[in-house]
């Protein structure tokens, strides 16, 4: 089923130039990316996106992550591409980031983990909602 999902580039991908890595890998997949927005987020909606982690110790380390530069949000399209993305972004903890994900290849640390991919139906249409508007 064709579907769609937000895909953030996070702060340490620009800064490290992997824009265009991370962003040609989802080409070749064959997913398409139908709106995408350079912005720089603010605490408020930081704390939206991440309300399930407020409450963690590393929250605030997080957040200081998330403010420290622009992120490149992205609408992208394609069969199963929730899950097909999550696939490809490989799990939150690095350390279990198998090479050929992108946070296996790129990735040393669980806070700069490069990228962020809704994680259900439910999630991504929320997240599209919040970030293009
Ligand atoms: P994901 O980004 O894989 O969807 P998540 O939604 O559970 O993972 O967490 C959001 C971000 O919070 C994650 O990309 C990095 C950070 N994070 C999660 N768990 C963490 C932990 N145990 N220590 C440090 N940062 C963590
Ligand atoms: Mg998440």
């Amino acid at each position: 089923m064709s579907q769609q999902t937000y895909i953030m580039l996070k702060p340490d991908c620009l800064k490290r130039g992997l824009m265009g890595e991370v962003i040609s890998r989802i080409e070749k997949k064959g997913y398409r990316i139908v709106q995408a927005q350079l912005m720089t987020l603010d605490t408020p909606i930081i704390a939206e996106h991440y309300a399930h982690l407020i409450d963690k110790p590393f929250y605030p380390k997080l957040e200081q992550f998330m403010l420290s530069g622009p992120v490149f949000g992205m609408v992208v399209e394609g069969e199963e591409v929730i899950q097909g993305m999550r696939a490809m972004m490989g799990p939150t903890n690095v350390f279990e980031a198998a090479p050929g994900t992108i946070r296996g290849d790129y990735a040393t640390d669980v806070t700069y983990n490069l990228i962020h991919g809704s994680d259900s139906p439910e999630t991504a249409k929320v997240e599209i909602n919040r970030f293009f508007n």
